[in-house]
């Protein structure tokens, strides 16, 4: 470059220039799951969320647009890159968390589980069908008393002749009442094992748990297994232990790296709009320092924070994503999106207490995100783990 060319001055929101990074088929897959967002979720997400519902025909539309289960391949699943699922979790969480929790719970973690641990017969009766949006997953792992300990989850799957019979209780499960079919794991005599278990299997039950705050525009339910009975081959052949569903966390808290980020970027636009237009003193807020520096802070996170995402999602593409790093973007990631809606709403002043603007939706959101998937302090307790190689769990 010349000394005397002019360089282009930054995005006010894409200030690092990040989309220089992208493949043409990376941003096809942003600009068509951003237009979907603008059409069908925008216009009506604050109704979902006051009236605490998620339409279910969102899961075809999903499906119909190859979201669920995208990074998936065969089974009529797309095999996108983790790029690309990482961009389509963004642009579905600058609509609402809700709507990114239900392509999460359904790709990530319920299809996930069947597509890695199934069996091939498992795998053609479900996924086709899950990829469609035609039947709902949901996935149960935590419990009323085991949350970030799995390990000690109490719900026990016995022998009987070839059959299992299963018991126990799940709770916080996304989608639970809407599901058509449950992936649970739960104890046997040789280790924690997980079950694909049909909804309409007698002793199957989902109650949907209300008065949240938090998440409103997605289904979360307490699942009750009562005397369950299933065929032996309704168990997951390949998943042993632990490292069964935690395999599966990996891939959903790779999508909320990406996700936060797309809350986040609402809040820093609807922000910066609102300060450059909200007259105070006679003079835009934005002209405030003291506004300025809050709406700097927010992009520089914002920049930091895609970057991480991209990184993160080419090291998955390329094969070297540890486990480890996904805690890294989650942790970050999360932490920084919840500060950025929490600075975004104070500059929204009492307009920024109301469903009028996604600010405060997407900050509740943010404080069940933080929460699910591993909390903060378990992300930050494995990098401490990873770095000192000492665990301090117990
Ligand atoms: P630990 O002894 O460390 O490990 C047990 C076995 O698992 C392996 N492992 C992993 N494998 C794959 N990916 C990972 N991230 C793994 N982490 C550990 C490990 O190698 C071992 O394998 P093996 O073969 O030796 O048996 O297990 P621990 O009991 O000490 O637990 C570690 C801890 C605390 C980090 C783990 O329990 C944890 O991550 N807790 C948080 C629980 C959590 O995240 N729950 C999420 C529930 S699902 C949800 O929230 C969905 S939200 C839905 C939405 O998006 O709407
Ligand atoms: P606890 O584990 O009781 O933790 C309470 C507090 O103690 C937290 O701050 C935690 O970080 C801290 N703490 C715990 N252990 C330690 C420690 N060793 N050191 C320091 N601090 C510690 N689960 C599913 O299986 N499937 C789902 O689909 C699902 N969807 C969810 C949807 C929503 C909206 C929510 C809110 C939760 C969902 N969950 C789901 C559950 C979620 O994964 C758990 O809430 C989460 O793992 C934390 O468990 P807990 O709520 O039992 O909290």
């Amino acid at each position: 470059m010349k000394m005397h060319e002019k360089i282009a001055p930054p995005d006010a929101v894409d200030f690092l220039g990040l989309d220089a990074l992208l493949s043409h088929e990376e941003r096809l897959v942003r600009e068509t799951v951003r237009d979907f967002v603008r059409q069908r979720v925008l216009p009506h997400v604050a109704d979902w969320f006051e009236q605490g519902i998620l339409p279910r025909e969102i899961a075809t539309e999903l499906g119909k647009l190859g979201l669920l289960g995208m990074h998936l391949d065969g089974y009529e699943c797309p095999g996108a890159s983790g790029v690309a699922y990482g961009l389509a979790c963004l642009e579905l969480e600058a609509g609402d968390s809700g709507v990114r929790s239900f392509a999460s719970v359904q790709g990530s973690l319920a299809m996930f589980a069947i597509y890695r641990w199934g069996s091939e017969a498992q795998k053609h009766e479900w996924l086709p069908q899950m990829a469609r949006g035609q039947k709902i997953g949901c996935f149960g792992l935590t419990e009323p008393d085991f949350g970030s300990n799995p390990a000690g989850m109490r719900a026990f799957a016995r022998r009987d002749g070839n059959d299992w019979v299963l018991n126990g209780t799940k709770m916080w499960i996304t989608n639970g009442s809407i599901a058509d079919v449950a992936i649970v794991w739960a104890n046997t005599d040789d280790g924690i094992r997980g079950f694909v278990v049909p909804a309409v299997t007698p002793g199957f039950s989902a109650t949907n748990i209300h008065k949240k705050l938090s998440l409103r525009a997605s289904i979360t339910s307490e699942l009750v297994l009562q005397d369950v009975r299933l065929p032996d081959d309704a168990q997951l052949p390949l998943a042993k232990g632990l490292a069964g569903p935690l395999a599966c966390l990996n891939e959903a808290r790779f999508g909320i790296i990406w996700g936060a980020i797309g809350a986040a970027r609402t809040c820093y636009e609807t922000a910066l709009e609102y300060a450059k237009t909200r007259m105070q003193f006679d003079r835009p807020i934005g002209g405030f320092q003291l506004t300025q520096e809050k709406l700097a802070n927010m992009l520089i996170e914002l920049g930091k924070g895609s970057l991480l995402a991209l990184h993160l999602g080419r090291m998955k593409d390329e094969g070297r994503l540890h486990p480890s790093h996904v805690s890294f973007g989650k942790l970050n990631n999360v932490r920084e999106a919840l500060k950025i809606a929490r600075e975004a709403r104070t500059i929204l002043g009492g307009n920024g207490v109301t469903l009028e603007y996604p600010v405060i939706r997407h900050m509740n959101n943010l404080e069940s995100v933080l929460t699910y998937e591993g909390t903060s302090e378990v992300h930050t307790l494995i990098l401490g783990q990873q770095i000192t190689g000492l665990a301090a769990f117990t």
